[in-house]
């Protein structure tokens, strides 16, 4: 079979609900990964930023191929020895009291809306039924229904009616609106990415979340942070609200948590907020079952031990000083932080953003448009310095090759 079978095997049996870029990937290492024709490229997706650790990390997959062979599921209706380390461990790692464990990063966006309108009645005494929840124009927190309830993107929401009620959009990096929409009295929460990542790697002002949470804290809202995405060392800290030493009341994450071995996401509060949700109010089959507590400590152990925020730190500023330095006019604007980054293309004779990626691909170098014309650039953060340079220069080749 070739590229042209499996993806017609793929059209003829799975679902339509993606438009992959025409390759067919069989396997990966590092920052790598190769075809079925045996062609290798330089990951430039990382799964959307989930193999932070680089693909098939020994110390993950050692983790994971140990755990498979011993006890792989219990289900929470039993305790597990594994589950409790990895509490321990994930709730000192990031400094809070306590986590609640969960598979996507959709499922522990769901779990946080749970808790902060949990605690806006019991903490906060909001009318039963009338916390509001604010979210951002742009925003991209998963594909549930309540999740795409919040979305601005027709895309996301469009056909999927009726939707969740409860709450309430403004815009991004936008303080005064921010300001106005919390004088609510009803208002549990604040639902923010510290970078928009779907929307095309949208950094805030300098100093936007800390002005963001001094105002929550003000007004007795919880601060939540979708790190799903910028999270796990992608922008050049830990945390992306590292960069303003934030400390969000309720933290997402997911993706990198696994380093893509294996769907694990987890929300991180303190007792206060986490405790509103008793026995049998919320779980999961699969949330913090043994696989998933020994592969997320081995996931997070290598951030650690690789230094992957200070790489990813390093390497990104290279990467958007060398992007900056190719002389093409399909080059409008380049954005990010760390290793999430994003090229704003302008469209030549035709040719878009999709054109680019397809020519890269050609070149040996894979990654996806974003909405029609912003490409997201975002390697695993195992990436050095001679590889980084070697794929700006497969950029700068492609793109220069468009007349
Ligand atoms: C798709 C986007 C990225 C996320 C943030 C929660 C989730 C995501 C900030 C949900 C997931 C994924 C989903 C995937 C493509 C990808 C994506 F383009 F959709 F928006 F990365 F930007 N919060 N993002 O980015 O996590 O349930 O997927 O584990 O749905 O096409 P999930």
């Amino acid at each position: 079979m070739n590229t042209q079978d499996y993806i017609a095997r793929e059209d003829k049996y799975g679902a339509h609900n993606y438009h992959p870029l025409p390759v067919v990937l069989e396997r990966g290492e590092g920052i790598f990964v190769w075809d079925v024709e045996g062609k290798k490229y330089f990951d430039f997706l990382s799964a959307y930023s989930a193999v932070n650790q680089g693909h098939c990390h020994p110390k993950i997959v050692e983790a994971a191929t140990e755990q498979a062979k011993i006890l792989t599921l219990t289900s929470r209706a039993f305790y597990s020895a594994a589950l409790g380390e990895y509490e321990e461990y994930i709730t000192k790692y990031f400094g809070y009291e306590k986590v609640l464990p969960m598979n996507s990063g959709a499922e522990a966006d769901e779990t946080a809306l749970k808790l902060c309108r949990k605690w806006g009645y019991e903490k906060k005494g909001i009318e039963e039924n009338k916390a509001k929840i604010i979210v951002c124009d742009g925003n991209f927190h998963g594909r549930t229904i309540t999740i795409i309830s919040m979305s601005t993107d027709p895309d996301s929401y469009k056909g999927f009616g009726p939707y969740t009620p409860g709450f309430e959009v403004v815009p991004y990096n936008d303080i005064p609106a921010l300001k106005k929409a919390l004088e609510d009295p009803n208002v549990a929460g604040f639902l923010v990415e510290p970078i928009q990542g779907e929307a095309g790697v949208y950094v805030p002002e300098d100093g936007y979340l800390k002005k963001a949470y001094d105002l929550c804290k003000e007004k007795n809202v919880l601060f939540i942070a979708d790190e799903v995405q910028t999270g796990i060392a992608r922008t050049g800290k830990l945390l992306a609200v590292n960069h303003e030493n934030v400390r969000p009341d309720i933290l997402i994450l997911g993706k990198a948590l696994s380093g893509g071995a294996y769907p694990i996401s987890a929300v991180l509060a303190d007792n206060e907020i986490m405790l509103t949700i008793k026995p049998g109010e919320h779980g999961s089959t699969f949330g913090g079952n043994p696989m998933a507590a020994k592969i997320a400590i081995a996931a997070l152990k290598v951030v650690k031990d690789e230094n992957l925020a200070e790489n990813a730190e390093k390497m990104g500023e290279i990467f958007r000083d060398e992007i900056s330095k190719i002389d093409s006019e399909m080059i409008e604007l380049v954005r990010g932080k760390g290793l999430l980054n994003a090229v704003i293309i302008r469209p030549k004779n035709g040719k878009t953003a999709w054109d680019v990626c397809l020519a890269m691909k050609d070149n040996g170098l894979i990654a996806k448009p974003t909405h029609e014309h912003i490409i997201r650039f975002a390697p695993p953060l195992v990436i050095n310095e001679l590889q980084i340079r070697e794929a700006v220069e497969i950029i700068k080749k492609t793109l220069l090759s468009f007349s």
